[in-house]
């Protein structure tokens, strides 16, 4: 089967060559901060109910707290606005890690976050309810964050089975709205800022991040300014980013009906991420989580695609260990070794 995940690997390590191819105490807590709701109006305080001064000395407290914690996972950003896809790729990644085919066994776990007590994981409520929204052929509803809107970690462990000889892996799935990432990029061409919550990530020493794009063909075009936007600031902020390896998938991909390939669309439809992504160590791949068909004005899942979740899965394990979980097929590696070469 072919990866969906294109990568221009000749040397079969599945690492992208090209992008065509593919102590402080705890926060305090107010007892409303770990609501999750997942559907309805952003009711948080947001960072605006604080001085600059009050958010700054948060996130430097987040930042130290994280620091305590970046050696129990390795954490997953997903960037994109609202509603292109987000959480359905975390969700396809879940379903498919959970299935038989992924050759190994998948348990959530829990990693405390900077404002949390005790009491519910709203991490878990989350995990719960993709798996629920699986078995019902639904989509998981839209997630907002309320209170000082720290992302919700999703955080799952991966043990692959003794056969497939590689090591487990923890994985932290950064649940965020599209709304708050949105803020990096001002419509007047101002300087963006994001939440200091979100912020607070960039800022952790030897944090294992891994970056995914993530758009959709419909909005690709007015995307483009968004992930450049993005890309610009987190390099801003820490020039180590700059050699960080992104993936950008464009999503929904089912729905499109033109003929091009995933990377011919973006260099057309979004010229500045491409520009930004044209160095062998990025990735561009489509994804989709399967056949989803219309029914009573509501999108319902009529078939799990598994190959791009395995693809992503591929992807950020190569990320985080250095070496791919999945081997590709012999045909594959030929096909890209050609194409190096072309
Ligand atoms: N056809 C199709 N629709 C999708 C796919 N992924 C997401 N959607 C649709 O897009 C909506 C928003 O997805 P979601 O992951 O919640 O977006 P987020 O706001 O970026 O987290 C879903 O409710 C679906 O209707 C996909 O792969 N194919
Ligand atoms: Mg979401």
């Amino acid at each position: 089967m072919i990866n969906p995940l294109v990568q221009n690997s000749p040397d079969g390590d599945g690492r992208g060559r090209n992008p065509e191819s593919r102590p402080l105490p705890p926060i305090p807590v107010d007892a409303e901060a770990n609501f999750l709701s997942t559907e309805g109006e952003h009711v948080g305080t947001g960072d605006s109910h604080y001085g600059e001064l009050a958010s700054e000395g948060r996130e430097a407290q987040q930042v130290r707290f994280l620091q305590t914690k970046i050696k129990e996972s390795n954490f997953v950003f997903l960037f994109g606005g609202a509603q292109r896809g987000k959480t359905v790729v975390t969700s396809s990644i879940i379903n498919f890690l959970s299935s038989v085919e992924a050759g190994g066994k998948l348990t959530p776990f829990r990693l405390k976050r900077g404002n949390e007590a005790g009491g519910d994981d709203p991490g878990r409520v989350l995990f719960n309810k993709i798996r629920r929204a699986f078995a019902e052929q639904r989509f998981p509803l839209r997630t907002t964050l309320v209170g000082d809107k720290e992302p919700i970690y999703v955080n799952v462990r991966f043990a692959p089975s003794p056969k497939m000889d590689a090591d487990p892996i923890s994985m932290t799935f950064l649940e965020m709205p599209g709304e708050d990432l949105e803020k990096v990029d001002t419509p007047d061409g101002g300087y963006g800022e994001l939440p200091s919550r979100i912020n607070a990530f960039f800022k952790v020493k030897d944090i294992k991040l891994a970056f995914i794009l993530v758009t959709e063909p419909a909005t690709a075009f007015e995307d483009d300014q968004l992930m450049a936007s993005f890309i610009d600031y987190v390099c801003d902020l820490d020039s180590r980013f700059e050699t960080s390896r992104l993936l950008l998938l464009v999503t929904k991909w089912d729905r499109y009906e033109g003929e091009l390939s995933v990377s011919e669309f973006v260099a057309e439809n979004m010229r500045l991420t491409f520009a930004k992504l044209h160095e062998p160590r990025h990735s561009i791949a489509g994804f989709s989580i399967g056949e989803v068909v219309t029914m009573d004005k509501q999108p319902f899942l009529k078939s799990f695609n598994p190959d791009y979740a395995k693809g992503v899965v591929n992807w950020l394990y190569t990320e985080f260990t250095g070496k791919p979980l999945y081997r590709l097929g012999g045909f594959e590696r030929f096909s890209k070794f050609i194409k190096r070469w072309l």
